[in-house]
């Protein structure tokens, strides 16, 4: 879906725009059908080993991995993108749809950023419940300087629809203005309280189907799940071919061309490549602190 001149507009003044209705039903229903292909291995894989005592097989996508968590917090472990390596995942990244709106603000040469998550953010009330809290940052701020030239997209897309109660993303529109703001490890990586711009947030609620587009100086943090159910999200990140990154080290690789040979659709090799920069880049650097005392 082309993203119209108000919307692009917006993302440019503000940094950050929900669009609803991007994406279609049936791409979201693959990636769920995939995650959930995972789920079975991991729960099947915990039960043999006697960490958990009931797959809860059959349970609704929102619930299950809470149901799991709560028997072994371990559940979640390898989940992410590069270490799960979903193949429905990876093929989503090439997912049209998502690609038609992502060119209406890069234009059509287009990397997929290796920084990209699959988050199931937990029932904060759960025990180890909470542990995805994500504080105040940029985007600038978890990519090297290398990138520092580079614009990059990044998309965060709810599974299941995404609001103030289950832990959506909080952002400030309008900062994107203030560039780079230095970031310290306080919690995590986070924005220097000092520095933290004092701009009202907003919560960034979306429906399944939608997308929330964020520019990599956009300050915004993820809330608190106060629900019974588990926030799904990926947040995935685009660049034009041929900028720099910001994880040197880490695999990107093109997902749309108006060159189709240079379209990267092959997911052994992905994995290959995520494998073997996993493993070389065992302990590197990958965001940019400040020394800080508070
Ligand atoms: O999903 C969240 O709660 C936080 C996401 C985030 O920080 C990001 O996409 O950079």
């Amino acid at each position: 879906m082309q993203l119209t001149d108000p919307i692009i507009r917006a993302f440019r003044t503000d940094g950050v725009v929900m669009v609803a209705n991007v994406l279609s039903d049936q791409s979201l229903r693959k990636v769920v059908a995939g995650i959930e292909a995972w789920v079975d291995e991991r729960a099947d894989e915990l039960r043999a080993q006697g960490q958990i005592s009931d797959a809860h097989r059959g349970a609704p996508f929102e619930r299950r991995m809470a149901l799991l968590h709560a028997q072994c917090p371990d559940m979640i472990a390898g989940l992410d993108i590069m270490h799960s390596r979903i193949p429905a995942l990876f093929e989503f990244l090439h997912d049209e749809i998502l690609l038609d709106a992502v060119e209406s603000l890069i234009g059509p040469e287009i990397t997929c950023s290796p920084i990209q998550h699959l988050r199931a953010k937990m029932p904060a009330h759960l025990e180890n419940g909470g542990n995805e809290m994500v504080p105040w940052h940029q985007d600038a701020g978890v990519t090297l300087e290398d990138a520092d030239a580079t614009d990059i997209v990044t998309c965060w897309i709810p599974l299941v629809d995404a609001s103030r109660a289950n832990g959506c993303m909080e952002v400030m529109p309008g900062a994107r203005a203030l560039g780079h703001l230095p970031h310290v490890s306080l919690g995590g990586t986070t924005i220097r309280p000092d520095l933290l711009p004092s701009i009202t947030p907003v919560a960034a609620e979306c429906p399944r189907g939608g997308v929330v587009f964020l520019d990599k100086f956009t300050p915004h943090r993820g809330l608190p799940n106060t629900s019974d159910t588990v926030r799904w999200t990926l947040d995935l990140r685009f660049q034009r071919t041929g900028t720099s990154t910001g994880r040197p080290f880490h695999p990107a690789f093109p997902v749309r061309s108006r060159d189709a040979s240079l379209v990267r659709r092959d997911h052994a090799d992905w994995c290959r490549r995520w494998c073997e920069a996993l493993e070389s880049s065992r302990g590197r650097q990958t965001h940019r602190l400040e020394a800080y005392v508070g």
